[in-house]
Order: C-alpha cells, then structure tokens, then sequence
C-alpha cells in the first residue's frame, strides 16, 4: 500500500473517529443541511413578502382592478362568519366520481373553514350512493332536491317537427350539443328555473359548481362577503366568445326585449351593454370570431358563478326571461345559459354590480385562469401555472380585456 493510499484511506476513517466521540457524524451533518434549508426558505418569503406593494394597508379586493377602495371586511383566520348562501350544483347521477372532485377542491380551497351547505339538484332521484358519497364530503350540510317536470322538461307548446328537424340540422352541421335533447333542457333550467327551486328560496347567495373542475389556489376571501359588502349581484372568472351558431336568433330577441322594455327595466347609461357590443381594437385583438349582429358573442363563463338570488328571481330578470323562452330558441336552437346570464346581466344591473373574481385560480376544460403574481401564487398556495396556454385570461379567445374597458373593471380603460 502507497503512502497516498494510506493518507486516503485515513481521512476517510477520520470523520468516524469523530462520530464515535460525538454522537452520529451522518445525522449531524443532515441536521445541519435541514437546518440551512429551512432558514433558506425563511430568507425568501420574507424576501418576497418585502415586494408585496399592499402589505400594510387594508387587503384590496384585487391586485389586478385598480379599485381605490379597500374592504372594511378584513380576512382573518379565525372570523369565519357565513353570510345567507350555499354551494350550488346541477348534476347526474353518473358524474359522482367529477362531483367529488370538484367538492374536495373547493373544501380544501374554500369552504372547509366556512361550512357553507351544499345543494345539489337532478332531475331523476338522486342515488343512495350519491347521497352517502357527497353528504361525507361536504363539511356543511348537504341537501337534495328533484326538480319538477315542469321546470325541467320540453314544454309542450314546443312544436315537435319543428324541434326534431331543427336539431337533426345542428347535429348535422357538427354544432356543440347540437343533437342532445337533455343539453337543451339543462340550459333553459339553468336560465330561467334554477333560482325557482324550493330549497334555494331561503338563500339569498348561490356558488355554481359542476363536476370535475379545479380551483387552483386558496380563497384570500369569502367571495359572498364581497359580493354583499361590495353590493355586488354577479361574479365571474372566466368570460369568453360564444359559438354563434347556437344562438343565431338570440340577439334578435334581445332587441326586441329592449324596445318592448322602453327603458322601464334597462338603462343603457348605467350597465354593461357596451361589453357585450364592443366590437372595435382592445389590446391588440378585434374580437377573435366575427358575429352577425351587434352582439359581440362575449358571455361570463356560467359554469363558475356566484350570483345574488334575490335579482334572479325578480320580476325584471323573470320577464325577460320569459320572453326569450316564448320564442322557443331554447329548443329550436340551443341556447346557452351563459350567454342568457351575461345578456341579461349586461342588460339589466348597474355594470359595478358585476365583479370579476380574479383571485381565484380554476379550470373547468379545456380553460384555465391563474393569478400571475408571484406573490399570490405563494400566498394562496396555487398550484396552477399562468404560463400555461389554457390559462385564457389575456388570450385573443378571452373578452377579459373588453370587461376591462367596458365594464366595473379597470376604470383608466374607459372611454372619456
Ligand atoms: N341532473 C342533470 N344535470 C345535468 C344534465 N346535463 C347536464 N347537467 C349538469 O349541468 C351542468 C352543465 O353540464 P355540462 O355537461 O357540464 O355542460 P358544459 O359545461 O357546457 O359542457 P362540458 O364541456 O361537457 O362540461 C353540469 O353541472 C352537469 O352536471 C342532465 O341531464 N341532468
Ligand atoms: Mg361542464
């Protein structure tokens, strides 16, 4: 054995010798790496909490609004007062595994801490199962309601050859639900029926939840607080362009609601009719899918929503409500929900009594929205990426950017 050998293998041996002395040489050194680790990540939050532009005022409803006007409600930890709402959720039967879900993701994100109940709507009995599964998942109570036929099904002034050679023309032409019977029904439910609903009469909030969508990141706030602090009526996530092909005849109707309306209910000064209008430059896109009439085709994403029931099931939203439905397009063509909500919301609240939630990270496919703050990411422990080209927000396929000009959203967009 060299005499390099030797002094090789000696100091191999010196850091046992040591070890028998102290306790365990290899956990010590562990000890320390966590250690280091540890302070490392205190290092950089901190860091990173010094670039945080609003850390010692009162919390502001949006980083991304340019709302001057902080919330009196102050998000703590421990004041987890419910205001008069529930979680809301149309569903099947066969879609248990997606409602589960969506149930866990919204508890961990949200409601663990709120309780709010759930209800949940179908219009067959629910199964014992689908009862079991979500009542244990829910952390507040969970209630279950059949919808009446009446409020579900066709009504039977639909004409029937009208309606089976007007779908069979839309399946044909490759329309989305084109052909489906059911897809029409939830729609015309989900626009004019859902806030009829007997177990919902007691609640003055509602949260729209479907199965197998994600919320990304914890809620910085109890949302229907917003809404009732901010006298809001309508919230929103995501708003994008609607196929026009399933509603060619809807804006028509929209018209003619408007001149039979003489501005008793609709006030074009005050609303948001110029979002769902604007058709010129925004950013750098016109409207990415050009429309036959003066609808711009940009609607709220309804499959997130949180609304005030009280403006639902008033008079004004029933009437209007009613004279799209005596048109039949529900049937004869397929309209959507969404672009009945946004149209009717656009048309008859105040455009502040809209807000657009763009804290709250989810996804419902094939779209995505993710706050882009680093900050909030680590906040609100997000696990979305805002790279990620699902993310719509500012995509040519969002209306984001006219909601920005033309509604509640940033001001110094607004014309004039
Ligand atoms: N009870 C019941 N719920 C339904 C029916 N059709 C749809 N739904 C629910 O209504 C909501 C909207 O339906 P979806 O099938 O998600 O429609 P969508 O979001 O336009 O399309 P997807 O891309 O399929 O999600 C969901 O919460 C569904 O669970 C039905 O026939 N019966
Ligand atoms: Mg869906």
């Amino acid at each position: 054995m060299g005499p390099l050998i030797k002094l090789a293998l000696l100091a191999c041996f010196i850091p046992l010798i040591f070890d028998l002395t102290s306790s365990n040489y290899f956990k010590y050194k562990e000890l320390e790496a966590s250690d280091i680790y540890r302070s490392r990540s205190v290092d950089i939050l901190d860091l990173n909490s010094k670039s945080r532009r609003y850390l010692n005022k009162l919390p502001k409803l949006s980083t991304n609004t340019y709302d001057e006007y902080p919330l009196n409600y102050t998000h703590n930890k421990t004041n987890f007062e419910r205001e008069n709402a529930t979680l809301l959720m149309l569903v099947r039967n066969m879609e248990l595994d997606g409602a589960l879900k969506s149930m866990r993701s919204l508890e961990d994100r949200f409601n663990r801490n709120y309780n709010y109940d759930w209800t949940f709507l179908n219009d067959v009995p629910f199964t014992e199962e689908f009862i079991e599964a979500t009542s244990a998942m829910a952390s507040g109570k969970a209630q279950y309601g059949l919808i009446p036929s009446n409020d579900w099904d066709r009504p039977n002034w639909i004409n029937e050859t009208k309606f089976e050679s007007k779908i069979k023309e839309m399946e044909d032409n490759g329309v989305l639900y084109g052909g489906s019977k059911s897809y029409r029904n939830m729609c015309r439910f989900n626009s004019g029926y859902f806030f009829r609903q007997e177990l919902l009469s007691n609640y003055d909030y509602y949260f729209r939840v479907e199965p197998n969508v994600d919320y990304f990141c914890d809620f910085p706030y109890d949302p229907f607080k917003i809404m009732k602090e901010k006298h809001k009526k309508y919230g929103f996530v995501i708003t994008i362009y609607e196929y026009e092909e399933t509603i060619p005849t809807l804006w028509d109707a929209v018209e003619e609601y408007i001149k039979v309306d003489n501005g008793q209910d609709i006030d074009m000064e005050t609303n948001a009719v110029k979002f769902i209008t604007d058709k010129s430059l925004v950013g750098r896109y016109y409207p990415i899918v050009h429309s036959n009439s003066s609808y711009n085709l940009c609607h709220f994403w309804s499959n997130f929503e949180i609304g005030d029931l009280n403006f639902f099931r008033s008079e004004e939203y029933i009437k209007f409500f009613e004279f799209l439905d005596a048109t039949g397009g529900f049937y004869y063509e397929r309209w959507g929900d969404a672009p009945v909500h946004s149209i009717l919301v656009s048309l008859l609240l105040d455009r502040d009594e809209i807000i657009h939630f763009d804290q709250l990270g989810y996804t419902h496919l094939p779209f995505d929205t993710c706050p882009t703050a680093y900050h909030l990411q680590l906040d609100q422990r997000c696990l979305c990426d805002p790279g990620r080209e699902e993310n719509i927000d500012i995509t040519p396929n969002s209306c984001l950017m006219r909601w920005w000009k033309n509604g509640a959203g940033k001001s110094f967009m607004r014309e004039g």
